[in-house]
């Protein structure tokens, strides 16, 4: 008889999930996994940044000359009928892992957020349970760049002039476009 202990296909995807970083956007479509967590047991240290916004997306939406259209989580405004007012939504996601009965440690905004956020993850790696760390940031602070170039097309027509620069600026990046191989 094999040895070899097998997996759920949900054990799989919660050991892949283990231990990482998660920001709002992503969490939001993928939280329920959490519950797979308590279900079986399973020990998990997820560290949740909410920004309201997606960051990633937003970047991309402002270099490709769209102005973060979409891109934060706000109260949609009846009048201009779009999501950019300045209302952040109410949305609690360390209230949200909380009620799937993971402990969850806040850590604050100000200047001691990074000590808190360490001390909450020494606590976490020594604790037998999973643990939820739910920390605040802001979308607009980038992680440092990196080198590689993501060719997003920018629509070649606009009457925005942010887009139509982002358009001139694509097409010169474009000229450094080689193929991998050969
Ligand atoms: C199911 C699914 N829908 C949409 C997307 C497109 N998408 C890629 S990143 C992203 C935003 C992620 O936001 P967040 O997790 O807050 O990370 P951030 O970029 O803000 O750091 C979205 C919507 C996706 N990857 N998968």
């Amino acid at each position: 008889m094999s040895t070899v202990k097998r997996m759920t296909v949900s054990q799989a995807l919660v050991k892949f999930l283990a231990n990482q970083w998660t920001v709002d956007g992503s969490y939001l479509m993928l939280n329920t996994e959490l519950v797979t967590a308590v279900a079986e047991g399973l020990k998990l240290i997820v560290v949740l940044i909410q920004h309201h916004g997606y960051a990633s997306i937003g970047h991309l939406s402002e270099t490709v000359g769209s102005e973060r259209f979409g891109t934060w989580y706000r109260r949609y405004d009846e009048t201009e009928r779009h999501f950019q007012s300045e209302e952040v939504l109410p949305v609690d996601l360390a209230a949200n892992a909380r009620s799937y009965g993971i402990h969850t440690v806040e850590v604050q905004p100000g200047p001691n957020a990074i000590v808190d956020l360490q001390r909450a993850m020494a606590e976490a790696k020594a604790s037998d349970e999973s643990t939820v760390i739910h920390i605040n940031s802001d979308p607009l602070i980038y992680a440092p760049d990196g080198a590689g170039w993501w060719d997003v097309p920018v629509a070649e027509e606009s009457s925005l002039d942010p887009t139509r620069t982002a358009r001139a600026d694509y097409l010169e990046q474009l000229k450094a476009k080689r193929p991998l191989l050969g």
